[in-house]
């Protein structure tokens, strides 16, 4: 074979490699497509091949989309002009061309211009941004407080000041949204791992202060929805608000990288009118109050186990597995000398004060009765068979 002839063949070998790679591309972007399609614009949350913010629903969120825009059209402005001079310039007067290098006299008006031009374009940039952070920054004179606290991997909720002041409550990614995730495979879901058990309810057009703390590692409290995103810093309080200028359900997710399950995490504010708002504290207060379990109500085994069902699969089964066996470092439940113990305590002191250093965290948190059922539903789950009820009295005796 002459040098040519061997020249062209593996041309045309690294051709049809080329197209072969070309084809897996576009069939893998087919795919890629298809599975989007299926997901549609989850409405105040993200939408598919979203590329600007989401759509603003506070004052603050739309200052803040006229500031981006202002500043990006500006800017772009400056980098065509400098760019486009400093091109033009050194094509124009290009060596090759016969032009020859000169000394500049810098004349005082050049040297005023490009002091005091940019001088005032910061100070134009800079003014507006101030007053919208000043703005974002005033939680003076709020309709309503809430605490958020962030938890490794979930949100609490106290209404501390306003109407539905001592409503309390832990929101949580939905359980089917974890198996999902789990499985590798999700469906097609427009809130994929943004769903939560119990959403932060507020009334609209009604200033809303938030404080944020949090219990272990720094999290950030983030809605893009209110422009609003906060950090929420274990021992330390910050605040920010918003006030929504429509109903409706907003999504953002904690912002703050605090651990292998930040991305589960998510925020979910279900913004109501005042009227629906009303009846949801009326409800949620009537729920407290019927779930304000008195510690020295003596449970039945079943009841205590199927109460236990439910808070093992909210706070637990992330963890220790549905099926109780745990996972590495994570001890099962099923089988645990400590969880089939007679001697109650033992297991009790676990879970008020967590283990190996809060890799298994305390649940001071729960309550008596709900530390009373989980550990009830743990002794009588899975292969565990002791027929033993702890009763809330006893974790309440634990406590001290
Ligand atoms: C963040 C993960 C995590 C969560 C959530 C969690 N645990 Fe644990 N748990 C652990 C780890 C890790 C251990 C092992 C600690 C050790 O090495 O001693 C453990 C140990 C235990 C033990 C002691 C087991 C033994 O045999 O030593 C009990 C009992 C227990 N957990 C119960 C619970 C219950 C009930 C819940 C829900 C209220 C829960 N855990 C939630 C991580 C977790
Ligand atoms: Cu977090």
């Amino acid at each position: 074979m002459s040098t040519t002839k061997k020249t062209v063949h593996s041309l045309r070998n690294r051709w049809s490699a080329l197209r072969a790679a070309g084809a897996s591309l576009v069939l893998g972007v087919g795919a890629w497509t298809s599975v989007a399609a299926q997901v549609k614009d989850l409405p105040g949350g993200p939408a598919v091949n979203q590329l600007n913010f989401h759509p603003p629903v506070t004052r603050i969120a739309v200052e803040q989309h006229w500031l981006h825009w202002f500043m990006m059209v500006l800017c772009a402005v400056i980098f065509v002009i400098v760019f486009g001079v400093m091109f033009y310039s050194i094509l124009k007067h290009r060596k090759s061309v016969g032009h020859k290098s000169q000394a500049l006299a810098e004349p005082i008006w050049v040297e005023l211009g490009w002091t005091i031009v940019p001088l005032l374009i910061v100070i134009g940039m800079a003014l507006p941004a101030t007053k919208v952070l000043v703005a974002q920054k005033d939680t003076t004179n709020s309709d309503l407080t809430i605490k958020a606290t962030g938890m490794q991997w979930k949100w609490g909720y106290d209404y501390i000041k306003g109407e539905g002041e001592g409503i309390g409550f832990v929101s949580t990614l939905d359980n089917s949204h974890r198996v999902m995730s789990n499985s590798g495979k999700p469906e097609a879901t427009d809130d994929y791992l943004l769903k939560v058990d119990n959403p932060l309810v507020v009334p609209v057009d009604r200033k809303v202060r938030i404080i944020t703390t949090a219990n272990d590692v720094i999290h950030a409290w983030m809605v893009p929805a209110f422009g609003v995103k906060q950090d929420a810093i274990p021992g330390f309080v910050r605040d920010t608000w918003f006030r929504a200028e429509k109903t409706g359900d907003f999504y953002g997710q904690c912002a703050e990288l605090c651990g292998k399950e930040h991305a589960y995490m998510p925020i979910h504010v279900k913004v109501v009118t005042a009227e629906q708002y009303t009846a949801w504290v009326t409800e949620r207060q009537k729920a407290m109050a019927a779930a304000a379990d008195d510690p020295s109500k003596v449970w039945t085994l079943t009841d205590l186990v199927k109460r236990g069902e439910s808070v093992y699969a909210a706070n637990c089964a992330a963890c220790h597995q549905a099926n109780g066996k745990g996972a590495g470092p994570i001890k099962p439940l099923d089988g645990s000398a400590i969880v089939t113990d007679a001697d109650h305590l033992k297991m009790t002191t676990v879970m008020l004060n967590g283990a190996a250093g809060g890799a298994m965290p305390a649940w001071k948190q729960l309550s008596d009765t709900e530390l009373a059922a989980v550990m009830t539903f743990a002794k009588n789950s899975w292969s565990n068979k002791t027929e033993k009820i702890v009763q809330p009295a006893e974790v309440q005796a634990a406590r001290k």
